[in-house]
């Protein structure tokens, strides 16, 4: 009001009596949120394919295979702070952690508040009975491995096409095969989390965060809720065939050595430019308020893969990264730990006959985008670009889907914390579902977020080689993979 500039420091929503509030720089980042909303604008739930005439590739896996890499995710870092990882909310079980935004909606009115465990309660519309009614049908068909399309046929579940379809029966999404029989669990349990305090609409309060892709993340129930759904999709995937030592193999090709530059994560401090987020009047002077807010970072980072191969070979590299140890201290068993893998990059390479050093850059992962300008600073370009003094291209390619950079590495641990690094090769001629060179680039955040023009540009299954059982370590064993421990240190006199 007495238009000085200001910064004003930003601590999360809760208290440290809240064991929660460890983790709430990362729900609470605003980038992850902001990949979240995307995610969903890139892909939404109404899309109608046939209305539209775009078909999104896949967009069932992918609504699966995000938010499974946002909970890998999350468990990392909930390890990082001496948190255990977190369990799946029960439709009739309490929701142990409260959330209180502390946020209000720019036209009035507070974000509603839930106490610790509060319970379910039945909406106007929406009854708890219905969403296990939902579910139970939705346990019949993976548990069958048949699901029953609108029209009454059998469509098979246990094939790789299976996740897609359950992905988007589970979701809902428009091209769920049987809305009215599968109903549209995740949706409507985001309804309900978000309605919970006021499930009647007696006091007429807004929407809750559950209820915005914006917002969502920072409720400690969304990683909760989406642990749920994540549940019932191992259940489908642990019913599959484990790979066999043939489907992971090719011949010929053999990774020697894996290097990894030091692993450092660290907070910095970083002012959010709040010019968009105010109001202010006309005819006078834009002052600068900012936001000071402690963000995750890590150094920038290379790994180089040392391959050999018999002839000259095109092959897609996948690099995972998976705590060690769980809660208690003990080692993860392989075919535990493969379903906590967070994937940190994939990306195409030519190999040569004989020895290949592969170098890959921690900036050029395929899960992560850069910071993204300001207002202020995209204001400034127009502005130049309009005056004639600069020129500004917009690659319409541009993905503003993908994690931060910042937050691709789990903190980690002052004295260290272990981790295990997988790196897997396999056949690009396999893999291709194009004819575009090895190394297009489909707008960069490829990994969770897809591509907007364009097949998914990997013809595996999201998440392979991991997303099936390893019942037998030996089998899953192969020359073109490898395994190493690797510390990410945290840094806290950065
Ligand atoms: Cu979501």
């Amino acid at each position: 009001m007495r238009q000085e500039p200001a910064i004003i420091s930003m601590n999360f929503t809760g208290t440290i009596r809240n064991p929660e509030q460890r983790i709430a720089y990362f729900g609470e980042d605003v980038g992850l949120n902001s990949h979240h909303s995307v995610f969903h604008m890139d892909w939404p739930f109404w899309w109608n394919e046939e209305k539209y005439g775009v078909t999104k590739d896949r967009k069932g896996e992918l609504f699966w295979y995000m938010h499974h890499q946002l909970i890998t995710r999350f468990n990392a870092e909930r390890l990082s702070n001496d948190l255990n990882e977190v369990e799946a909310l029960q439709w009739e079980k309490p929701i142990v952690e409260g959330f209180y935004p502390q946020t209000t909606y720019r036209k009035g009115g507070e974000f509603p508040a839930r106490p610790d465990n509060f319970h379910f309660q039945d909406l106007k519309d929406i009854r708890i009975a219905d969403l296990e009614a939902y579910e139970e049908r939705i346990r019949e068909a993976i548990s069958s491995g048949i699901a029953i399309s609108r029209t009454n046929e059998l469509v098979s579940l246990n094939n790789t096409e299976g996740i897609n379809t359950l992905g988007a029966i589970i979701e809902s999404s428009a091209n769920s095969i049987n809305p009215n029989y599968y109903g549209s669990l995740h949706n409507l349990a985001h309804i309900m989390l978000g309605r919970i305090v006021d499930p009647l609409g007696k006091f007429g309060m807004p929407p809750g965060v559950m209820e915005h892709f914006e917002t969502a993340t920072r409720d400690p129930s969304f990683f909760r809720l989406h642990k749920h759904i994540d549940n019932l999709i191992k259940e489908h995937k642990d019913s599959l065939n484990p790979y066999t030592h043939e489907e992971l193999d090719i011949e010929g090709v053999e990774v020697k050595n894996v290097e990894v530059d030091s692993l450092e994560t660290y907070f910095e401090e970083f002012d959010i430019d709040m010019l968009n987020a105010l109001d202010d009047a006309a005819g006078l002077p834009d002052v600068e308020i900012k936001a000071r807010v402690q963000r995750l970072n890590h150094k920038p980072f290379g790994v180089k893969i040392v391959a050999t191969s018999a002839a000259e070979k095109v092959v897609t590299v996948r690099i995972f990264l998976a705590p060690k140890y769980d809660w208690f201290g003990r080692e993860v068993p392989l075919d535990v730990q493969r379903w906590k893998f967070i994937e940190l990059d994939k990306f195409a390479v030519k190999l040569t006959a004989g020895e290949n050093a592969i170098v890959r850059k921690s900036s050029e992962s395929s899960v992560t985008i850069p910071d993204p300008l300001s207002t202020r600073a995209l204001r400034k370009l127009v502005d130049d670009a309009i005056a004639g003094t600069t020129s500004l291209e917009v690659d319409k390619d541009y993905r503003h889907c993908g994690v931060p950079d910042r937050l691709l590495l789990p903190k980690g641990k002052e004295n260290g914390m272990k981790y295990t690094l997988f790196v897997m090769l396999s056949d690009f001629d396999e893999d291709k579902v194009n004819d575009l060179p090895h190394d297009y680039a489909y707008g960069g955040s490829v990994s969770y977020c897809g591509t907007i023009n364009h097949k998914y540009p990997d013809a595996k299954p999201m998440g392979w080689p991991l997303d099936r059982p390893i019942k037998n370590v030996d089998d899953f064993t192969v020359t073109n993979s490898y395994f190493r421990e690797v510390e990410i240190k945290f840094n806290r006199e950065h």
